[in-house]
């Protein structure tokens, strides 16, 4: 009836509301601790890093800083341009001083999981040649081990003519279940911005991350994975209370 949607409204409004306040909090603090002039930022995918880009802006428009803003999807390409930002690349700027990016999930040792959007590649090179790598979540993403509350596994970016051996050589070294990412309609697989495909690894244990990252890295094929070792400098939570959490 009308009270129970208004209910379903009001929880999925509020728990919709608390998450993006929790976002916007960790995006805005992690921007004007680590942003300053005349820098070259690095700038992730999904939906907490648009309150970053959107601090950015305000904060470049009130104290005229020159910053350059390198893309790591067609997606943060246009946040940027959207955002009246300058846009540059790893031409001009092979060297990032900072890069800010969002997660799916992050646990104790800030191992990440990330690449839920399907643009891990870009994002783990433009974390990679950066000075600094900040990543911004909010509470649903903190975890102590990967796997806990992000269920939709490793993804992993692979040659499209490779994705069934490489499926296997998976399953059969790392156990879990590895599936090939489906467009949203269902019309074929997931293709990402460099033309390859997305296998998702529901992994069933914890790992050592850093060692099995590597390992898939070997595996004819494998073009990136969404496992982010030893890359995180800090993680900022925005938490339901309202605070921020740093990890
Ligand atoms: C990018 O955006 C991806 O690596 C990650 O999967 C996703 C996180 O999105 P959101 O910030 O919307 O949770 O960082």
């Amino acid at each position: 009836g009308r009270a129970a949607a208004r209910r379903g409204f009001s929880r999925g409004r509020l728990g919709g509301t608390m998450a993006e306040e929790a976002k916007k909090r960790a995006a805005f603090a992690a921007v004007d601790k680590h942003v300053q002039n005349n820098q070259v930022l690095g700038i992730g995918s999904g939906s907490t890093i648009v309150h970053a880009v959107q601090r950015l802006a305000e904060r470049v428009k009130e104290e005229n800083l020159a910053i350059v803003c390198i893309p790591t999807s067609f997606q943060a390409r246009q946040l940027i341009l959207q955002n009246g930002l300058t846009l540059s690349d790893l031409d001009r700027n092979p060297e990032l001083d900072v890069a800010i990016d969002g997660a799916d999930e992050v646990d104790s040792d800030l191992n990440l999981i990330k690449g839920g959007g399907g643009c891990l590649t870009q994002e783990k090179i433009v974390a990679g040649f950066a000075k600094c790598f900040i990543v911004i979540a909010d509470y649903r993403k903190k975890s102590d081990n990967l796997g806990e509350q992000w269920k939709k596994g490793v993804p992993i970016e692979v040659i499209p003519m490779a994705y069934v051996p490489v499926t296997r050589a998976l399953t059969k070294k790392f156990g879990g279940v590895v599936e090939l990412r489906m467009a949203v309609n269902k019309a074929g697989p997931v293709v990402t911005d460099n033309g390859n495909f997305i296998l998702d690894w529901k992994f069933d244990k914890v790992h050592e991350w850093r060692e099995v990252n590597s390992a898939i890295k070997m595996i004819p094929g494998v073009v990136e994975t969404g496992l982010f070792v030893d890359m995180a400098e800090v993680v900022y939570f925005g938490m339901e209370d309202g605070s921020v959490s740093m990890r």
